[in-house]
């Protein structure tokens, strides 16, 4: 059997647990089929410190089956790379915010150097037969560029953030080498129907490529198969982790604790995509028009630190701090907090718990490529008495959770009347939905992505025309 070989920005340890929902899903499919994994180490390597103009060494680590080979970043590359390009650049416009994208010049070189660096490292250690899979957005030139060294083998891609049409890619400069990137690659995968029909008009109207059916497209030379494959979690896992002592503990506690109280709970990275700000103003809206729902709605934001060195995370971390602070201290009462926000990151084993013991989830991003948070709380609620889940239409999931209470959440009003909805929902209705829900995301479950891409991947025609990969 090929060995399968993981690349990505960041890796982790996957025995050991983590925020993020790239690194929550690529333990779990490591875990199961072993492996290479191989990324960046997470070091920076200073401009006084030595051997930073020398190829740094790679360090590796056998983590149960799979073994983790990492490299460290000059100081220079990292900036241009990881803070500039992948998100000064990219996160921002693929998730729609032009306005907050930083076109800096020099940007595009060092992510094109990292790359190279990734191929250059990375292709010594392959096999012939092995199969490797891309992830993201920090390494999509990654294939063009070990196609350029010689490496023949199967390499799919996966877009965990959304792709946005082609007229707010094309504000991009160099989007279309960075499209034309992507066809080096056997397989690439999307997270939603929406982001494989925006891939879809890009190639078509701005890179004139052939549809071939089936989701094969040529251009450049290449064939390359592109398709939705929708992340999913693994249910067994969490459910075991649910009904785990430190995740019933949790859930115990926050019962007692709220016992006059419904719970109402947000987890998510602090970041500007996740809507947090707009969901406090929904929040806020819902308890000036509602006073019923004083004293008995409290909501629990937790919200993990993340990205602290790129700007606008500084700004969306104030932004939210002082609208948490005006709700508490206009609304609070002195056995009464409304919200409580903690920006700090809590133990997984916890997670289910806090989601078990809460009536409404509010996960409202204002643009996702999934979102893992909305299918934890399905799968965390109990079948006989489950929470609700209050979920943004601009969340990939939405595609395939229209049972949750959709909302779109620049709509401060009408998500507040969802909000409200959710907490007086009536318990038969509240199973039907979540049965429907758990449905799915048994079905769909993170090793149905896995297994799905990778049975995509082995049977993507590799249709070579003789021309061998060029350097882009
Ligand atoms: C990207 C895409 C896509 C969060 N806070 C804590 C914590 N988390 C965990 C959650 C969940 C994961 O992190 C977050 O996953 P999301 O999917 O919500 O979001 P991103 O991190 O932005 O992930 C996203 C995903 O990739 C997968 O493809 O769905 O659209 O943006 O698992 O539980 N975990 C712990 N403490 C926290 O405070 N332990």
């Amino acid at each position: 059997m090929s060995r399968l070989v993981v690349v990505s920005n960041r890796v982790a340890d996957p025995r050991k647990t983590s925020a993020g929902g790239l690194a929550v899903a690529l333990a779990e499919v490591l875990n199961n089929t072993g492996g290479l994994w191989f990324g960046w180490s997470g070091k920076i390597i200073e401009p006084s410190g030595e051997g930073t103009h020398r190829d740094p060494p790679l360090h590796t680590h056998q983590a149960g089956p799979v073994k983790l080979v990492t490299l460290d970043l000059n100081r220079e590359d990292h900036d241009a790379y990881y803070l500039g390009y992948s998100n000064g650049v990219l996160w921002p416009v693929f998730h729609y915010r032009l306005d907050l994208a930083d076109f800096d010049a020099g940007y595009i070189a060092g992510y094109r150097r990292v790359n190279q660096l990734f191929a250059r490292k990375l292709a010594p250690l392959l096999r012939e037969d092995d199969i490797i899979w891309v992830h993201d957005y920090h390494l999509i030139p990654l294939a063009a560029e070990l196609r350029a060294l010689g490496c023949n083998q199967r390499i799919g891609f996966f877009l965990h953030i959304p792709l946005p049409p082609p007229l707010i890619l094309a504000a991009i400069p160099g989007h279309d080498w960075l499209i034309r990137a992507l066809f080096a690659y056997d397989l690439v995968g999307f997270q939603s129907n929406a982001d494989h029909s925006h891939f879809c008009s890009y190639v078509q109207t701005e890179a004139h490529a052939q549809n071939l059916g089936e989701g094969r497209w040529r251009a450049f030379n290449r064939t390359v198969q592109a398709g939705a494959f929708p992340i999913g979690i693994d249910v067994e896992e969490f459910t075991a982790l649910t009904n785990a002592p430190e995740g019933r503990d949790m859930y115990e506690r926050m019962r007692r604790e709220y016992s006059r109280r419904k719970l109402l709970v947000g987890v998510d990275r602090l970041d500007y995509s996740k809507g947090l700000p707009q969901r406090m103003r929904a929040f806020r809206e819902l308890l000036t028009r509602n006073p019923e729902t004083h004293r008995s709605a409290t909501l629990i934001q937790i919200a993990s630190p993340s990205r602290e060195d790129v700007s606008a995370y500084g700004d969306i971390l104030h932004e939210l701090e002082s609208l948490c602070g005006s709700i508490n201290g206009n609304f609070g009462e002195l056995d009464w907090m409304p919200v409580r926000y903690m920006h700090r990151t809590v133990a997984r084993a916890r997670l289910p718990g806090l989601y078990r013991a809460s009536r409404v989830a509010l996960v409202t991003p204002l643009r996702d490529g999934m979102n893992l948070v909305a299918k934890e709380f399905v799968v965390a609620q109990d079948p006989q008495d489950p929470g609700v889940l209050v979920l943004s239409r601009f969340a990939g999931a939405a595609e395939q959770m229209p049972e949750a209470l959709l909302v779109n959440p620049y709509d401060t009003e009408a998500t507040a009347s969802a909000i409200h909805l959710a907490l007086q929902m009536p318990l038969e209705e509240r199973r039907e939905r979540h049965e429907a829900l758990i449905k799915t995301m048994r079905r769909f479950d993170v090793h149905w992505w896995c297994d799905t891409f990778l049975e995509t991947l082995a049977k993507a025609q590799a249709e070579e025309t003789g021309t061998p990969w060029l350097r882009l």
